[in-house]
């Protein structure tokens, strides 16, 4: 062959690219191998999402070990920049359409990067609702309206119960029981509460009341439960992320147990006498309870409520709850055992304040995660309300934490 040196180049040119595209082929599965460029960080220069959804830009910093990242937002109505998250990744919701100018510094050893992008909110189709929109899993622990509020009927599993326990959504409604310590639901919204800063974000309401014998004192019907959030960070539909505590006001005290767990054993139906049974006597001790902190005691049934405390759908002879626990707040204000009230406490649970109270008001910054860090939140899609004491409150039976629905408050009107 007698090529000449142009036909030699091109030649050489075509085979370079072919080479090129090939290599780029079989890498494309390999990202993290490909060595970046300071460009190359994956800001793409718009993003679209709808009012009140989280969106999550996650930079490709592979390239940037050691940098810092700013991330600050031009104020709609200010125009002043605020910093807004000094992460490598960035999540962003908005309660207003509109369109958003983001700016990213990178400061990467002596020099800084600054790149620019811009957000542009459009509003939802149709309209959100402020309440509760979906139950996702309900488990109560033992309790009197266990098997009550939801009402268990024969064949019903623990998918129907939690069908049934979804009494608490929307803008009329029920109440369900989560029974003694640890018992739980798990619910969520048809859109993302977002997290405004130094404001409260969504309510829980229950059935707290202050007590008329304790005027002037945050006491009464207070059955605390412990609340956590989490945000659909695998935009998968799904409450399957990582849940974060929302520290109330006991959360960091000497008496609040961290990593609890409580085990309830099931009664022996063919015990004799039958437990619970008709001039059965031994009442105060219905079901033991064994924690890892080396304690044991019993749940006890009372006169009033005559089915079953054990949750009927469930098979196990035993049941077993984790968390956080809360010191007991119920005291026989009486001293015969006549009159027992529960002390609020400041704030941060559920079911622990009047619903008209500000004390049933949830602040999304109030997040820590397992470690305890705070966790700064955009907004949240899932919350979790478990029971937070274990205690047995004389004649009134156990401090179980009811849930009666629960709304956005930035949304609500
Ligand atoms: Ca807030
Ligand atoms: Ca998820
Ligand atoms: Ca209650």
């Amino acid at each position: 062959m007698n090529l000449n040196l142009i036909e030699m180049k091109k030649v050489l040119i075509l085979t370079w690219s072919l080479t090129g595209l090939l290599f780029l082929a079989s890498c494309s599965d390999d990202d993290d191998n490909v060595t970046q460029t300071p460009e190359d960080l994956g800001l793409k220069s718009e993003y679209t999402v709808d009012r009140l959804r989280i969106l999550d830009i996650d930079l490709n910093t592979v390239s940037y070990p050691n940098a810092e990242f700013e991330w600050t937002i031009k104020s709609k109505t200010t125009q002043e920049d605020s910093l807004t998250s000094t992460g490598k990744d960035f999540s962003f919701i908005s309660l207003y359409s509109g369109t958003y100018s983001v700016t990213l510094k990178v400061k990467n050893g002596g020099e800084t990067i600054e790149k620019q992008t811009y957000i542009t909110v459009e509003k939802e189709t149709g309209s959100y609702s402020p309440y509760i929109a979906k139950v996702y899993d309900f488990l109560p622990a033992i309790g009197q309206f266990t098997n009550d509020l939801p009402k268990w009927a024969e064949g019903d599993t623990r998918e129907s119960m939690i069908a049934k326990a979804s009494v608490i959504t929307g803008s009329s409604p029920g109440t369900i029981s989560l029974g003694g310590y640890g018992g739980y639901v798990v619910f969520g919204f048809d859109h993302s509460i977002i997290n405004i800063q130094g404001e409260r974000d969504f309510k829980i309401r229950g059935n707290a009341f202050w007590a008329d014998a304790t005027p002037g004192q945050k006491a009464g019907n207070c059955e605390p439960g412990i609340i956590l959030v989490s945000y659909d960070k695998n935009k998968n539909g799904i409450p399957d992320d990582e849940w974060y505590e929302i520290a109330g006001s006991e959360y960091h005290k000497s008496e609040t147990i961290k990593n609890y767990e409580l085990i309830y054993h099931k009664p022996d139906p063919n015990a004799t006498p039958v437990p619970g049974a008709e001039g059965w006597q031994t009442d105060i001790q219905y079901i033991r309870w064994t924690d890892n902190q080396g304690n044991t005691g019993y749940k006890t049934k009372n006169s009033y409520h005559k089915q079953s405390y054990y949750p009927e759908w469930v098979s196990s002879p035993t049941l077993s709850f984790t968390g956080t626990k809360l010191a007991d707040n119920y005291i026989d204000q009486s001293g015969n055992g006549t009159y027992w009230t529960g002390k609020s406490y400041e704030y941060g649970y559920a079911d622990n304040a009047p619903n008209n109270d500000e004390a049933s008001n949830i602040d999304i910054s109030w997040a820590v995660d397992k470690n305890g860090t705070p966790v700064k939140l955009a907004g949240i899609d899932f919350v979790k309300v478990y029971t937070g004491t274990n205690q047995e409150a004389g004649w009134l039976g156990e401090v179980s934490t009811e849930v009666n629905g629960g709304y956005d408050l930035h949304i609500i009107n």
